[in-house]
């Protein structure tokens, strides 16, 4: 498989950028990944934050994270871009393309720049979500991303202020002007904005759905459904919704990389669930057997082991289908609008998701 990417040739300033093409999911991973490293780096020196909040930001945002959610927004950004740009090629081919391929190159620039802002945006906030979410207060929970979680390696305030202030730096990144960014896009900002902001909000509703869950003897399917299209799911519909608009999707691409997320943010819960009895602590970098442990509402309690890994595996199919059906935009003949083509970004993270043991 081979997926392409706008790539600055270096990460300092508004540089025309090249293609680079990836030979495989791994290496484009491994790109995304040093990318976001050395953006979390740059925002810290520019939010200039006191200790030990500095220290505990720095601990929890660069812990042993899959960073799903900045995939999400990279390959969703490559998938469009890539297909967006085929598109633009099948109509400059009678043109003389050198001025237009400077002028696309550049607002690819700030394109990939505004998809590094969301991958980082994404990450800051799922990051929050999680040292809140291990404080004493929620599940208590001492081991995170394999390292002990923040309220135990620090203490319970710094822990709380990190949460706090990741989840003010996710917003902040959108609009900030920081070095070795491209000076933000406030167009695409503010769309990115209108994205985030709700289902952040989500985020907090499905887990206080979750703890209300929690206090109750009986609940049904459908609710436990309901629970996590806001608490996981919105997340990843933000962050699949944000790279593409940072690519320029159009409506149908739009709905298509929705209603793919829909169903793979259910799947990643229920894999979740599957992941917390068959993997061990070490493997999954946080404590084993929890949510048995609390009791908690699970796709494994519902209808056990075998059948949430085949729910879970269907609905990948189906997230996969979303993509697909686009990709011909229900026309075999037609290339319009598809949403990528046979190196497709998208459809290797749903591979790649799929095969997660942690
Ligand atoms: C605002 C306190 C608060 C919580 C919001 C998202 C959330 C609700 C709580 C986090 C805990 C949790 C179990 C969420 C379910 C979503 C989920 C499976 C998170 C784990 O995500 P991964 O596997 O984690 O991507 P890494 O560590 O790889 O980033």
């Amino acid at each position: 498989m081979t997926v392409s990417l706008t790539s600055s040739t270096t990460s300092t300033g508004f540089i025309p950028s090249n293609f680079v093409s990836f030979q495989s999911t791994e290496q484009f991973h491994g790109a995304v990944r040093e990318q976001l490293a050395q953006d979390i780096e740059v925002l810290f020196d520019y939010a200039k934050l006191p200790s030990p909040l500095v220290d505990a930001c720095r601990y929890v945002m660069t812990g042993q994270g899959k960073l799903v959610r900045p995939l999400m927004v990279a390959s969703a950004f490559a998938s469009i871009n890539s297909s967006n740009n085929e598109r633009t090629d099948e109509h400059n081919d009678d043109i003389d393309t050198l001025d237009t391929d400077l002028d696309t190159l550049l607002e690819n620039d700030s394109d990939y720049d505004m998809s590094r802002r969301a991958a980082l945006a994404v990450e800051l906030l799922h990051t929050y979500s999680l040292v809140h979410d291990d404080l004493p207060c929620m599940d208590d929970d001492e081991l995170r991303r394999g390292q002990p979680t923040a309220h135990i390696a620090f203490d319970e305030a710094t822990a709380l202020l990190a949460g706090d202030v990741l989840q003010t730096l996710a917003f902040e990144v959108l609009t900030a002007e920081m070095p070795t960014f491209a000076p933000f896009d406030a167009n695409i900002a503010s769309q990115l904005m209108a994205i985030f902001a709700p289902r952040a909000r989500r985020m907090v509703s499905g887990q206080m759905l979750d703890l209300n869950a929690e206090a109750s003897t009986n609940i049904a399917q459908d609710d436990l459904e309901a629970i996590h299209r806001d608490k996981t799911g919105a997340l990843i519909e933000a962050a699949m919704l944000m790279g593409g608009v940072c690519a320029g999707a159009t409506a149908p691409q739009r709905m298509a990389l929705q209603e793919c997320a829909q169903y793979i943010g259910l799947a990643f819960q229920v894999q979740d669930d599957v992941l917390d009895v068959t993997m061990t602590t070490d493997t999954l970098g946080k404590p084993a057997g929890s949510d048995e442990k609390l009791d908690k509402s699970t796709y494994v309690k519902f209808m056990g082991v075998d059948k949430a890994t085949d729910y879970a595996q269907s609905l990948f199919n189906d997230g996969r289908a979303a993509i697909m059906r686009e990709m011909s935009n229900g026309d075999l003949n037609s290339s319009t609008d598809k949403i990528g083509t046979d190196n497709d970004a998208l459809l290797a993270l749903i591979e790649w998701l799929w095969s997660r043991k942690n």
